[in-house]
């Protein structure tokens, strides 16, 4: 879920996007990103078939199940309430919620969302990506990327969740023979990140929220939430963020049925009503 950020608490459990936007005082409190997990719904038929997941926002911004197979992203009865996705990164399975406005999430934010990753559990699986290409510069950056809520190496033999928030212009002349267009110097590329203490539970049901919210003096705190429970608190001195019209990926960091297995989430997601 990607959301307003109300001190997250972390025990409300929508897939819920919202912000506060662009203009600082035009606060956002509802969700802008609210899957319930429930259904997939095909149209069409052979080439032409579509899968739609339901946005039940007032944004309603439904999104498209893309994948190398049907098997990419499944409706399965393993939920915290009706049924859950499962997600298969061998077949690059992840929804797509093609661009709206309201996805450039600026000075305040709530990811949150029920997870029970299936061993392998990928190094570096995108669970909310706003950003679709895998065009990646030399230190291994994706061009577009805006913000990333994910996994991440702890260094030891387990997995911790990440969140990074971009800054800056995006720079548009990265190409796949340009990979050098982000890399130009150490300032052409600038991040905030946050990690969670709490390591990543396989084959286990566990909800996270990742919470960030800026202050007018330009400092930012994020906050990680596991299982209703403060994780771990993060403070950045400053933070300039970065908007773009890319669209926002669950389930992985690509739009890509080519891009690394090692970017895209192995398991299931879920939410409740609360
Ligand atoms: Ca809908
Ligand atoms: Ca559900």
């Amino acid at each position: 879920m990607i959301g307003a950020s109300s001190e997250g608490k972390g025990d409300v459990a929508n897939f819920i996007l919202s912000n506060k936007s662009v203009v600082r005082t035009t606060k956002k409190t509802t969700p802008i990103l609210e899957d319930k997990f429930d259904k997939i719904v095909e149209t069409g038929s052979g080439a032409n078939k579509v899968r739609t997941t339901d946005d039940s926002s007032a944004t309603n911004n439904d999104g498209l199940v893309e994948g190398s197979s049907d098997s990419g992203v499944e409706v399965v009865t393993n939920a915290i309430q009706g049924n859950s996705y499962k997600f298969a990164s061998s077949y690059r399975g992840r929804v797509v919620h093609k661009f709206v406005e309201d996805y450039n999430i600026f000075y305040n934010g709530t990811i949150m969302v029920f997870l029970y990753p299936t061993d392998a559990v990928n190094d570096y699986a995108g669970l909310v990506h706003k950003g679709v290409s895998k065009i990646v510069c030399n230190n291994g950056i994706f061009a577009d990327e805006v913000y990333t809520f994910q996994f991440w190496p702890s260094g030891k033999s387990d997995h911790v969740f990440k969140m990074f928030l971009i800054e800056g212009n995006e720079n548009t002349s990265c190409t796949k023979t340009n990979k050098d267009c982000l890399c130009g110097g150490s300032s052409s590329w600038k991040y905030v990140e946050a990690t969670s203490a709490t390591t990543v539970a396989a084959n286990k049901w566990q909800h996270v929220a990742i919470t960030w919210e800026q202050k007018p003096s330009g400092a930012l705190d994020m906050k990680f939430y596991i299982n209703g429970s403060l994780d771990s608190s993060t403070a950045v001195s400053n933070f300039t963020p970065r908007r773009n019209q890319a669209d926002l990926v669950v389930g992985g960091q690509s739009d890509d049925d080519s891009g690394n297995v090692n970017t895209f989430y192995n398991g299931n997601m879920d939410n409740n009503n609360e």
